[in-house]
């Protein structure tokens, strides 16, 4: 059980007499990660079942990433793109290799990424499929979450992440998530675009029924439409494959990575996609100042390196199902649904027991991190470098706390 002493009380008033309130987050005041674990300042241990939201899926402060870090950081951190490195030529053909398409847009956030690929797919559309200036449409679905500039909670269907920022960018159709024939229903000559995670993250893990995306991609094909994943949460091994377009054998138009796409030790996200989209872009028409960064891209380059040789994704895979076999035999009345791919789970509240933070909080109690997202479902989505012994660690606590709450 974890105990709190002043340290921390005096750590979250500073927080909460000097910074923004825009979040809610669990009174646990963390100052060290390794691997699955964080303590707090209180000497309290934690098994982290968030890893940032999928950024640290290599585990915390990975030793191979601090010595990327700190080996570049001692030779050359940013210079702009004025000039050229050693690490950008190798990095791009290292992520075509992974992605299979052909060309990469370095940005820092998943949100620049994001709004690079908006971009890509406008200029796309005016110049190369003849839509009518400024009348570029792109479909993008309910309970999305791409990132939090004003265009992109433009499409936000999350009241809280949009109102009050007006007036909203316009050029966005919204539909159903998964509704394949609404995607169809909403396309015009104008559209240029299909925006769609394949695999809702903040929406709460929903998962699409199989061959949906296969569906969306046949459509997008006939109709001349960008298919464009946001992979940003749901790709490098979170879903049991490398990218979860691998599960129904589909090939994106682009795609945008990010989180994990550096391990959680610096920002680093992509644009990713074939030599048609990305030559919109001409020189001095898109950048950043620490895009595509040397110190950004030495820590990226370690972080693929380090899930494809520590066989991450597979180990996700069987985690996952060893996590979910054990979820399972929680017999809990509070418990609605359980969904689960690779290592990313959703167990979702029946919604008159009045929401997921109570248990939440309880299993912090118990030494368990998880975030509740929309307000009924616990999500689950640890380090992809998780052990077996500690997904049982994990699963103890779990059936503890419905043990308790019900
Ligand atoms: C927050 C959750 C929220 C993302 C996908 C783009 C981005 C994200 C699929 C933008 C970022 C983060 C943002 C963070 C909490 C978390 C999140 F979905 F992961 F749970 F908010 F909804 N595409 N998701 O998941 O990437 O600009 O943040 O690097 O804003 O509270 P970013």
């Amino acid at each position: 059980m974890s105990t709190r002493t002043t340290s921390s009380q005096r750590l979250i008033e500073l927080e909460q007499r000097h910074g923004a309130d825009n979040y809610h987050p669990l009174d646990v005041v963390l100052t060290r990660g390794e691997g699955c674990w964080v303590w707090d300042v209180d000497g309290n241990r934690y098994l982290d079942c968030l890893a940032a939201y999928s950024a640290v899926n290599q585990g915390h402060c990975h030793p191979r990433l601090i010595e990327a870090l700190t080996r570049q950081a001692q030779h050359l951190t940013l210079c702009s793109r004025a000039f050229r490195t050693d690490q950008l030529g190798p990095f791009c053909q290292e992520l075509t290799e992974l992605t299979g398409l052909e060309r990469v847009l370095p940005m820092n956030t998943g949100a620049e990424a994001v709004e690079t690929a908006i971009k890509a797919a406008r200029r796309w559309g005016y110049t190369v499929k003849g839509v009518p200036e400024d009348q570029a449409e792109i479909i993008v679905f309910e309970d999305n979450f791409h990132g939090r500039t004003t265009t992109i909670i433009s499409f936000s269907t999350e009241p809280d992440y949009r109102d009050g920022f007006g007036p909203l960018t316009p050029g966005f159709k919204i539909v159903p998530f998964g509704d394949a024939e609404a995607v169809a229903g909403a396309i015009t000559p104008n559209t240029v675009a299909v925006l769609m995670e394949p695999v809702q993250g903040e929406g709460g893990i929903i998962i699409p029924l199989p061959g949906t995306l296969s569906r969306i991609r046949e459509i997008c094909t006939r109709e001349n439409v960008l298919l464009i994943l946001d992979e940003i949460q749901s790709g490098l091994g979170r879903t049991g494959k490398m990218f979860a377009f691998e599960h129904e054998n589909v090939r994106p138009d682009a795609l945008t990575l990010g989180k994990a796409l550096s391990g959680g030790m610096y920002p680093v996200s992509v644009f990713v996609a074939d030599n048609e989209l990305m030559d919109v872009f001409r020189p001095g028409s898109h950048g950043s100042t620490y895009g595509g960064n040397p110190l950004g891209l030495a820590v990226s380059r370690e972080a693929l390196r380090v899930l494809e040789e520590e066989g991450l994704v597979e180990n996700a895979c069987e985690r996952g199902e060893q996590f979910h076999r054990g979820l399972a035999e929680i017999e809990a009345d509070s418990i609605k649904e359980i969904r689960q791919i690779g290592l990313w789970i959703a167990i979702e509240l029946k919604h008159e027991v009045g929401g997921a933070r109570r248990h939440c909080v309880e299993l912090a109690k118990e030494g368990l991190l998880c975030k509740e997202t929309h307000t009924h479902t616990i999500r689950v989505a640890p380090p992809l470098v998780i052990e077996p012994d500690q997904v049982d660690w994990a699963l103890e606590r779990l059936r503890a706390v419905f043990a308790r709450l019900g």
